[in-house]
């Protein structure tokens, strides 16, 4: 058996590749996914211009596709990107929260694309414990990565590389392109940043701009989740009482000690001197002329309740954008290289983020819940020559469709194990008919940030949610009267059949998607 196998292997790959075609050169467009790490759409300019201007990412949305309604599975970095690889929801592939080690001998796009005639390339956060598998190439950040001179894992082992993170994952990434520029393959690079994760370290070059500017905050700030369920009120990720005001915010333990904050009493008092200890003597000494006189000032003000509160949303925002500045200059530096490259027109670039996030809606840092900051994540797709310029998709999209959209993309052929559905027709402007709900389910409780496992769907219209482990409570929510979910109207007798409705279309899609999880009714 085996040796026939073998016989067939020598014979395929025979008739494969005749000399012929090895020398013609292959035409399929190469392809560049780039991810950032927590990148909220309230934080994209192409998106919502009230935080931060984006303008190299909004050059995707220019030039090419933006999908207003694009959302994840699970809305947490490891699952999400085993969904992106696999095409398929977390409880199939294995990857149900960020503790699993990813069984990398499944199938994946890079894989395939790879059998297909690719090159494939990863540089930056991965995240899924065990070593890349399916790249010709790849340099990853072990776990999270660090901001300020990090290691990353090579196949060679650990590795050291001077700088800012953002900065080296596109130095690496655009290296890797030009050494194998020669070759006829077409190539697939997955540039995935580190950035803007907590602890939300900018470059020094964006110190100072940020940490001068005031943001708006939110209408749900001060949000007392009333009028939602246990699941949101018990959530640790709240601005006033989870975010730490030392390495989140950057003071000095000891100031705040003397303050009385609490937070120093827990590992963030480490985390933040060793944030401190990996800077470079120059990024330390710009660090304390502008860090410096925040902490002399927050130390005189002291501020206490909502004004603390006020405080840390605006120290957050500070960083958190600072740090997505650099990701906006970094990935202009690979747009530009593109095309002094000439390679600009036969390349697809997809920007997204691993999920969504919160910028202080409903008083929260992080991520986790169904609702839609977090739920949510932005897409954005230029493919010359085949998507409009400018143009904008109001279709419900998710992460699981892109492993079918590369392969679709790459002209491979899609397993029918995976679960999502190609954009190659939205991406064309084709009038489809198209999925009406969308399938979520998340699981990592009891766990960091404290936020309940839950599965529901969401229509153009509405979400249904149901929070499971140790409660039992639903959630409904009309986003056309409600958009910020303030208002879960489940026992509303006005949304009786709205319900029935969505409780129906939830097993219809539990069975679609294989999810055996028991669910009651009602
Ligand atoms: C770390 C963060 C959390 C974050 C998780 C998961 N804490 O544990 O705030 O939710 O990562 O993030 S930190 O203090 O270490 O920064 S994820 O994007 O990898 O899912
Ligand atoms: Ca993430």
């Amino acid at each position: 058996y085996a040796f026939n196998s073998l016989v067939l292997l020598i014979a395929l790959s025979s008739c494969g590749e005749t000399k012929q075609e090895e020398d013609k050169a292959d035409s399929r467009p190469n392809i560049i996914f780039i991810m950032s790490d927590d990148h909220a759409y309230q934080a994209l300019s192409a998106y919502d211009d009230k935080l931060i201007q984006t303008p190299n990412i909004d050059r995707l949305a220019e030039e090419g596709m933006l999908f207003e309604h694009a959302y994840v599975t699970n809305s947490i970095c490891a699952p999400s990107r085993a969904v992106i690889l696999t095409g398929k929801h977390s409880h199939l592939n294995g990857m149900m929260d960020n503790s699993v080690r990813f069984d990398s001998t499944q199938m994946t796009f890079p894989k395939l694309l790879q059998e297909n005639g690719y090159q494939t390339a990863i540089v930056g956060k991965w995240h899924l414990k065990t070593q890349p598998t399916g790249f010709d190439y790849w340099r990853v950040l072990p776990d999270q990565g660090h901001y300020y001179n990090p290691e990353f894992r090579t196949p060679e082992g650990l590795v050291v590389d001077s700088g800012y993170v953002t900065d080296i994952i596109t130095d690496r990434s655009i290296q890797w392109i030009k050494d194998n520029k020669e070759s006829k393959k077409p190539f697939m690079l997955m540039y995935q940043h580190k950035a803007p994760h907590r602890e939300w370290s900018p470059k020094e070059e964006h110190f100072r701009a940020f940490t001068q500017k005031e943001f708006p905050e939110p209408a749900t700030l001060f949000d007392d989740y009333a009028g939602r369920g246990t699941a949101a009120k018990e959530a640790e990720m709240r601005i006033s009482s989870h975010m730490g005001v030392t390495y989140d915010n950057k003071i000095n333990p000891e100031i705040a000690e003397k303050l009385g904050h609490k937070d120093f009493i827990y590992w963030y008092k480490n985390g933040y001197y060793e944030m401190l200890a990996r800077m470079n003597p120059s990024t330390r000494a710009a660090w304390d002329e502008v860090y410096g006189p925040i902490n002399e000032e927050f130390e005189q003000m002291n501020p206490q309740g909502d004004a603390l509160t006020s405080w840390k949303y605006q120290r957050y925002m500070q960083d958190y954008l600072g740090s997505i500045a650099s990701v906006d200059d970094n990935v202009g530096r690979l747009l530009d290289f593109l095309e002094e490259e000439g390679l600009a027109e036969n390349t697809i670039v997809i920007y997204t983020s691993d999920q969504g996030f919160y910028l202080g809606e409903h008083g929260w840092f992080d991520k986790r819940f169904m609702y839609e900051e977090s739920f949510r994540t932005p897409l954005l797709i230029r493919w010359p020559g085949v998507t409009q310029p400018g143009s904008v998709n109001g279709q419900l999209v998710q992460n699981l469709d892109f492993a079918e959209t590369i392969l679709e993309a790459a002209q491979v052929k899609i397993p029918a194990e995976m679960q999502g559905r190609s954009l190659v027709p939205l991406l064309k402007g084709e009038k489809v008919d198209w999925r009406k709900a969308l399938y979520y389910h998340y699981y990592e409780y009891p766990g960091i940030h404290a936020v309940k496992r839950h599965n529901g769907i969401r229509t153009d219209r509405y979400k249904l949610i149901h929070f499971y482990y140790d409660v039992d409570e639903w959630e409904l929510y009309d986003l056309e009267m409600d958009p910020q979910e303030m208002n879960n109207v489940y026992e509303d007798a006005a949304y009786m059949e709205v319900r029935e409705n969505m409780h129906e279309k939830l097993i219809e899609l539990m069975h679609e998607y294989k999810d055996e999880v028991k669910v009651p009714t009602n």
